[in-house]
């Protein structure tokens, strides 16, 4: 008789337990808001690397923004986000391997999770935005288990440019970027009528023509958040930011993305040998038969655990033709 495990968080205190009618929305839908579910106290972490990042960056060429007065945005200039601060810093990697933003990805994706990346956003006064995309087109998963998972660190709101999504659009197929050989569409050869599509990302609509695909939907939505709030999102899910227009008030957040660990990841933000970059995924919860890392900074993790297995179910055909689990006592 086979064997399946039983994730040992389960029995774990302060675990997010997913509703049905949550992972229906998100699978409908191609996204989840679960409100609060990181404490200030979870976030303070972030939020202090976040300020830290601020005020040790170093000043940015004059010439870059020689126009703009304001000091505020000088400082900003050049940087709106920063990648994989995961594997330097022991806050980053605490947020990214958060059991509770785990138990989430568990329910939706799992139950074999990797985490692959992160991001910090800062998005000063005028500054951050990224024009209508699809996260599957820069990571690169097999089969396409991809989600991502947004994680207020202060109010995020139309002004400081809050994320907008185009709800039910995860169902579209990835739109392969032109001169990118397909990029990381599935099974690119398997479809008659996908079109490439031109300047993904890019904020002007007028030149990002996956915009256009957008267009056949009813108008997108914004996500609002307040601190601690978390947006799971699907890796088709069309979505997008604006620039903050505030002239006061940043737009710090952290975007951590995810996938099924049993899926094939030739992929890695900072490259990889060889022919797959599982080996460099951190394993965040369940098993894998693929090879993974494990976190630097020593932050807890809950896999598998090979005293907590069960027996699995083999289904046997009966006489009548219903299929019974083996094992069951047959009803006369
Ligand atoms: O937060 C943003 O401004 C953009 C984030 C985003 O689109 C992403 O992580 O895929």
């Amino acid at each position: 008789m086979g064997k399946f495990y039983v994730p040992k968080s389960r029995a774990r205190d302060n675990r997010y337990l997913v509703h049905v009618k949550e992972y229906t929305h998100y699978h409908k839908e191609g996204y989840l808001i679960v409100r609060g579910l990181l404490s200030r106290e979870d976030i303070a972490g972030l939020y202090e690397l976040a300020e830290q990042s601020r005020l040790n960056r170093p000043k940015p060429d004059k010439t870059a923004d020689e126009d703009n007065a304001d000091p505020l945005k000088e400082e900003f200039a050049k940087a709106t986000r920063i990648h994989m601060l995961s594997r330097l810093h022991p806050a980053a990697e605490r947020g990214m391997l958060h059991p509770r933003i785990v138990d989430v990805a568990e329910a939706l994706i799992g139950p074999d999770i990797y985490a692959l990346q992160s991001m910090l956003f800062l998005n000063p006064p005028g500054k951050g935005g990224q024009g209508w995309h699809q996260d599957s087109c820069y990571i690169r998963t097999h089969p396409d288990t991809l989600i991502g998972a947004w994680i207020a660190l202060e109010e995020a709101d139309e002004e400081n440019g809050c994320l907008w999504v185009v709800p039910g659009s995860n169902h579209e197929p990835v739109y392969p970027p032109d001169g990118m050989g397909g990029g990381n569409v599935h099974a690119l050869d398997a479809f008659g009528d996908l079109n490439g599509v031109r300047n993904v990302s890019h904020l002007d609509d007028d030149v990002n023509t996956l915009s256009k695909v957008v267009a056949n939907y009813p108008p997108p939505i914004p996500v609002p958040l307040s601190p601690g709030d978390v947006l799971f999102f699907h890796s088709h899910l069309f979505h997008r930011s604006y620039p903050n227009r505030t002239t006061d008030r940043y737009r710090r957040s952290y975007v951590c993305h995810y996938c099924n660990a049993r899926s094939w990841v030739p992929w890695d933000h900072d490259g990889f040998e060889g022919d797959s970059g599982n080996y460099r995924q951190i394993l965040a919860r369940g098993a894998t038969h693929h090879p993974y890392a494990e976190p630097v900074f020593g932050t807890e993790v809950f896999l598998a655990d090979e005293e907590e297995e069960s027996n699995s179910v083999t289904m046997m055909g009966m006489d009548n033709g219903m299929m019974m689990p083996m094992g069951m006592e047959k009803d006369e």
